[in-house]
């Protein structure tokens, strides 16, 4: 694996203002939260059973946004999702609120909050580039990946990026000050080609030295409370999947992204293309040693009534994966949603679901 510009990664900023304050970082007996997560994860999985997750749960919902103690999910079944998703896009700006005008300060209370009654948290990174500030979809520059890891004004741009999130990450405590852990999956469905760092805008050995300076600069900062998700969008084989494959020693679970579009229409392709790419999934994760997870999936607007039911439960119970996450309940787009909502027709099913004793949520945690 390449291994480019580390000096000017590591000399290029100024690590001392790095917050290496975990407290876990010594010889501790009790596991670091980390290996918690990984912990977690693993006895899940072993057990055969399903964490169902929802992007943005607790800030906003179909129709309200910004609410303390709300969930669309909560309102439907009276518990909370056992995952919570969340996007850091806009920390590498400094900026105060998310690319979805979340902001920061209440991520974080929410990660603790989430911690707190037994579920997880997971990451990804719809970041502007560090070439020329364009967003994660604006892929008219194919060299943007090349120069961010080979043009040295680019690389400690890039650097900086990683130090807003190293920071971030490090700040994501617990009432007693501990670290939580979280799952960070950046760089995800790079199969495809609709973000910058996708396969047709980047060479592989481009598109892997993104993720081992990811690694390099979190670690070189002190973070040790993150498992790293790698989540293709759809694949073809296991040789597919593993194109791109950073390497064991930078990844920690293997996932895929798999939508259902188009409902009753596209649903023999869903069905077809999830059950293949989470069969794949699952044996990188037997041959690899890591942890499989489901890291995206959902029906915009589930104009199915029997979605969770008829379709994606038999799909999770066939390939079982540590967890699945669906996408956001947009406030402010009527048809941006991925669960239900109080009155929708897919409340029946999606209540079926969560009595399912093969998916867990909050309460069957802890
Ligand atoms: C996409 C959509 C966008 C959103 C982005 C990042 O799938 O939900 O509206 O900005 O994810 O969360």
């Amino acid at each position: 694996m390449k291994n480019i510009l580390p000096a000017i990664l590591l000399t290029g900023l100024s690590l001392a203002s790095c917050s290496q304050t975990n407290k876990n970082n010594t010889e501790d007996a009790v596991p670091a939260p980390r290996e918690e997560l990984r912990a977690l994860l693993q006895s899940v999985q072993a057990d055969g059973k399903t964490m169902f997750g929802h992007h943005d749960d607790p800030v906003y919902g179909h129709t309200w946004s910004a609410d303390s103690g709300r969930s669309d999910v909560l309102e439907l079944v009276g518990d909370y999702p056992a995952v919570m998703s969340w996007d850091l896009g806009g920390i590498e700006l400094a900026d105060s609120v998310n690319l979805d005008g979340v902001p920061f300060s209440r991520i974080r209370a929410e990660v603790a909050a989430q911690d707190a009654r037994g579920g997880i948290n997971v990451f990804s990174w719809h970041l502007r580039n560090a070439v020329n500030g364009g967003d994660s979809w604006d892929v008219s520059d194919s060299t943007l990946v090349a120069r961010l890891a080979n043009d040295s004004t680019a690389n400690a741009a890039f650097a900086k990026q990683l130090v807003a999130v190293a920071d971030f990450f490090n700040s994501l405590t617990d009432s007693q000050g501990n670290k939580i852990g979280v799952v960070f999956r950046p760089w995800h469905e790079h199969t495809g080609g609709w973000f910058f760092w996708g396969k047709p805008h980047c060479s592989v050995d481009d598109y892997k030295a993104l993720w081992t300076n990811t690694r390099r600069v979190l670690d070189s900062m002190g973070v040790d409370n993150v498992l790293y998700a790698y989540s293709p969008d759809r694949v073809n084989s296991v040789e597919d999947y593993l194109e791109r494959y950073p390497g064991d020693e930078v990844v920690d679970i293997v996932g895929t992204d798999i939508y259902h579009f188009n409902g009753p229409d596209g649903l023999d392709d869903f069905r077809s293309t999830a059950t293949r790419c989470l069969a794949i999934v699952r044996q990188v994760a037997r041959d690899y040693g890591k942890i499989p997870a489901f890291t995206e999936t959902g029906s915009e607007s589930l104009p199915m009534a029997d979605w969770w039911t008829e379709v994606l439960l038999p799909i999770i119970k066939e390939n079982p994966t540590a967890y699945v996450v669906v996408w956001r309940n947009a406030h402010d787009k009527p048809n941006h949603f991925y669960t239900p909502y109080p009155g929708h027709a897919a409340e029946r099913s999606f209540k079926a679901f969560y009595n399912d004793s093969t998916v867990l949520f909050a309460k069957d945690i802890r």
